[in-house]
């Protein structure tokens, strides 16, 4: 299955991309986690990203673009993925459509998970807590959020109108969620 998940930070699409990618057998690509590595490893990408990341704004088009299309001619790919915080932006879904129309494959199944704004904002600033994100700050939680109703919430819309989009609530404890994914994914 192709398949992304959507959702505002802190919805937990990484959290839940884990399981719903064992439970399936696709690879898990998280753009996110890929950037965090590359700026761990202090590489050409990661310094690039780090400059936008930490400030909660989106990585340019054409950096996260190149990593995925990679991304996806990797074996483990080839029949199935999970796509997890990509993509972000109408570019990034015209160029997804594209690098998917060239092997005649199109996204099948689009999970959006829903929630309050007060509760990601818990979320996240708990995540601050344990793990010291560098994006996790209050302010930075804010720009974040700001950043996806403007540019990514619209392309919702997009999937709705292809009759892919499945809503679910992401209200609730990591297996109470992951329980509505399965029901919502008939797996
Ligand atoms: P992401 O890594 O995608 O980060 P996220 O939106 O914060 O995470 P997510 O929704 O996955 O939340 P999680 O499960 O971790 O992006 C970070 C940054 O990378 C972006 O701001 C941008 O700069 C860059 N980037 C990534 N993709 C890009 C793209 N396509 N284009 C441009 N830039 C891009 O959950 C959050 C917290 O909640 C965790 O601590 C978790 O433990 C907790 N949690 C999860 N589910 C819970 C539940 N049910 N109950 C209680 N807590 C829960």
């Amino acid at each position: 299955m192709r398949l992304l998940i959507m959702g505002p930070p802190g919805a937990g699409k990484g959290t839940q991309a884990v399981n719903i990618s064992k439970t399936l057998n696709i690879p898990h690509i998280s753009t996110g986690d890929i950037f965090r590595e590359n700026m761990k490893n202090e590489t050409a990408l990661g310094l690039e990203a780090k400059a936008f990341y930490d400030k909660g704004m989106y990585v340019p088009d054409e950096v996260t673009n190149r990593i995925v299309e990679d991304r996806l001619t990797w074996d483990d790919a080839k029949n199935g993925f999970l796509l997890d915080g990509y993509p972000r932006t109408i570019e990034q879904v015209n160029f997804l459509d594209q690098i998917l129309a060239q092997k005649s494959q199109k996204i099948e199944k689009v999970l959006e998970l829903t929630i309050d704004v007060p509760v990601v904002v818990a979320r996240l600033l708990k995540r601050a807590q344990e793990q010291g994100r560098i994006d996790d700050t209050k302010e930075v939680i804010t720009k974040r959020l700001e950043v996806y109703a403007s540019s990514t919430a619209p392309l919702l819309t997009e999937y709705k109108n292809r009759s892919i989009l499945i809503k679910v609530d992401g209200m609730g404890s990591v297996s109470e969620v992951e329980g509505k994914i399965k029901t919502a994914l008939s797996v």
